[in-house]
């Protein structure tokens, strides 16, 4: 054969060869798509930068945080609205460590979350060697998350995420942590092969039916009662089962409460919502039915002064069988997942459910109304500086006439404050702290909101809280994205007055006085407003909502108004020494 000849022949096998063969990098990608996994919230760097580009490349969209933390957060927030894991891709130890934060709080909040991380070599992590960013980050994560694992070998990247989402969605939804090592990406195999080696999760979150004798057990329990209400939790919202929950509500007459992010679930505005007459039917209510909320501390444990002193019978609708009695007896555990069990309830209820006495509906009516009337003249006031009322009262009024707009919400009385002020209209729209009451998931959570519902986000964040994230307005710039913060600069955390009589120092709670953070927003080609009456900051928000264009507006409120810690100012520790 001429030479040119065997050149080509060679050239034309190599060629070939190639194209039958696949890499780590490729198969994380083709089962990530495979599954419907289409967004990675994360930051780059080794060993994972050029499976980024890679992932873009193939279509996946790749939104690139300033801080593993925040990516992290807008992975979990991604999972709750989606009911998909939302995944965030970070590097080796630190990069790790920063996203871990956020996979603990998925899984506390019961979000479908998956941390992928790169990871060092395996043979000198484990001999502790001294590796670039050694960690055995396994280990470290197993504690924090629903499960954790680890793929050592591209033959396994299929079964390897496949097991990440089931774990991430069925059952009680949580954080999963997916191990990568930086040698799986290169490593190569038969493209066939590796075709072959991908899983489709079939039915990742299988329906979990009640048993008909718990649903009837319960049923009975809601029958017996005099004075009855539902709470209504995120999970409930989670669910995604709107139209039967908003049924069983109204089918029973029953008044229901909303925790924090259920609101909505109803409108805040329904004759049934005991939104504003919380303390009335937690102390007065007979039989309280859970659907999706736990007796966390967020209820006081479901005993003590703020429950009442007579006896309360519970019952409770969850997907997690341990969650029963946690706190107090739970008489009627109806355990399975919240879209089956709402709907064997309801069937189980029949055509003819007797509605509770009226009394009872008509007491918490009352009382509704007269919080509602005696808060309304402080929402319209418009002194400047703004306090947080007359603030709130312009934020409600813009949520009621954008009601699919999100609200993101943190900060201590920037959050107790808009949470009651704030009435909400539909479901999965209020975006906030969570069980933890966690400070940092404002731009986290604004971001995947935009980029997972394509709606516009209201972000209401106290000036400290927005401090955790605040550097990803660069991230909302660079991505152009609908959202408008604005910021409830009262020069500190809970209040901007403290002073400290022992040093020069500030003291420990205070801020730079009069800062300007709409400069930042300006700085990255967004829009920057400095608001200092509620009439300044209501045209600022609409021109903000009506132009999609990123925002910032720092809402000048009055250093003296907040509370220590907003309405949680209870669990601060006490002493009986007071020792100056
Ligand atoms: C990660 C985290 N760190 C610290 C805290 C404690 N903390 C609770 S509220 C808050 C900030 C409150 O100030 P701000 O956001 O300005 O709201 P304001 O009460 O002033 O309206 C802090 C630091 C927390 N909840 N989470
Ligand atoms: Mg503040």
């Amino acid at each position: 054969m001429a030479e040119a000849a065997v050149k080509e022949k060679l050239g034309t096998t190599a060629a070939q060869a190639e194209q039958e063969l696949t890499d780590g990098f490729h198969l994380v990608i083709d089962a990530l798509k495979l599954n419907g996994l289409n967004t990675i919230y994360g930051v780059p760097g080794i060993p994972i930068t050029d499976f980024g580009r890679m992932a873009q490349a193939a279509g996946i969209r790749v939104i690139s945080f300033r801080h593993e933390q925040n990516a992290g957060y807008a992975a979990s927030i991604a999972g709750y609205l989606t009911k998909k894991p939302g995944v965030c891709l970070t590097v080796s130890a630190p990069g790790f460590l920063n996203g871990l934060t956020a996979l603990a709080h998925a899984t506390t909040n019961c979000f479908p979350m998956i941390l992928i991380s790169g990871s060092s070599e395996r043979e000198i992590v484990d001999l502790q060697q001294g590796d670039y960013e050694e960690m055995d980050q396994l280990a470290i994560a197993k504690p924090l998350c629903k499960a954790a694992f680890r793929v050592l070998h591209a033959a396994d990247i299929g079964i390897g995420v496949a097991r990440a989402i089931r774990a991430a969605v069925s059952g009680r939804p949580g954080g999963v942590y997916l191990d990568l090592p930086a040698k799986l990406f290169g490593q190569v195999m038969n493209a066939d092969a590796g075709a072959k080696s991908l899983v489709k999760v079939i039915d990742a979150a299988p329906a979990q039916i009640p048993a008909p004798a718990s649903v009837k057990r319960a049923l009975d329990v809601l029958k017996g009662a005099k004075r009855p209400l539902i709470i209504l939790g995120k999970g409930a919202a989670y669910a995604q089962a709107d139209d039967d929950i908003r049924t069983l509500v109204e089918k029973s007459g029953i008044p229901f409460l909303p925790m924090s992010m259920a609101k909505g679930l109803l409108p805040d505005t329904h004759p049934q919502c005991a939104g504003a007459a919380r303390s009335t039917v937690l102390k007065d209510s007979d039989v309280v039915m859970l659907i999706g909320a736990r007796l966390n501390w967020l209820l006081s444990h479901g005993k003590g002064k703020s429950w009442g002193e007579a006896p309360k019978k519970f019952i409770q609708i969850d997907i997690e069988p341990k969650e029963m009695d946690s706190n107090v007896e739970i008489v009627a555990p109806v355990v399975g997942d919240i879209g089956s069990c709402v709907s064997a309830l309801l069937q189980g209820m029949g055509g003819n459910w007797p509605a509770p006495p009226a009394d009872w509906p008509a007491a918490v009516a009352k009382k509704r109304e007269e919080n509602v009337s005696k808060m309304a003249p402080r929402l319209m006031n418009n002194n400047s500086p703004m306090d947080y009322h007359g603030a709130l009262g312009v934020l409600r009024t813009i949520v009621k006439e954008r009601p699919d707009a999100i609200l993101v919400n943190e900060g201590a009385n920037t959050l107790d404050l808009a949470r009651g002020i704030i009435d909400m209209y539909q479901p999965r729209k209020r975006l906030d702290v969570g069980t933890w009451g966690i400070m940092g998931v404002g731009m986290g959570y604004s971001i995947a909101a935009a980029i997972e519902t394509g709606k516009p986000v209201l972000a209401v964040e106290g000036d400290s809280a927005f401090g955790f994230s605040g550097m990803e307005v660069e991230t909302i710039c660079r991505y152009k994205l609908p959202v408008c913060i604005v910021i409830f600069n009262n020069d500190g955390i809970y209040r901007g007055t403290d002073v400290n009589s022992a040093s020069s120092d500030p003291a420990p709670t205070v801020f730079v006085k009069g800062s300007r953070y709409d400069k930042m927003m300006e700085g990255f080609g967004g829009v920057g407003v400095n608001a200092t009456s509620p009439d300044e900051l209501k045209r600022a928000v609409n021109e903000a909502m009506n132009s999609g264009k990123p925002t910032l507006i720092n809402a000048v409120l009055d250093p003296a108004a907040g509370s220590e810690s907003g309405r949680i100012g209870n669990l601060n520790p006490q002493s009986v020494l007071r020792k100056k």
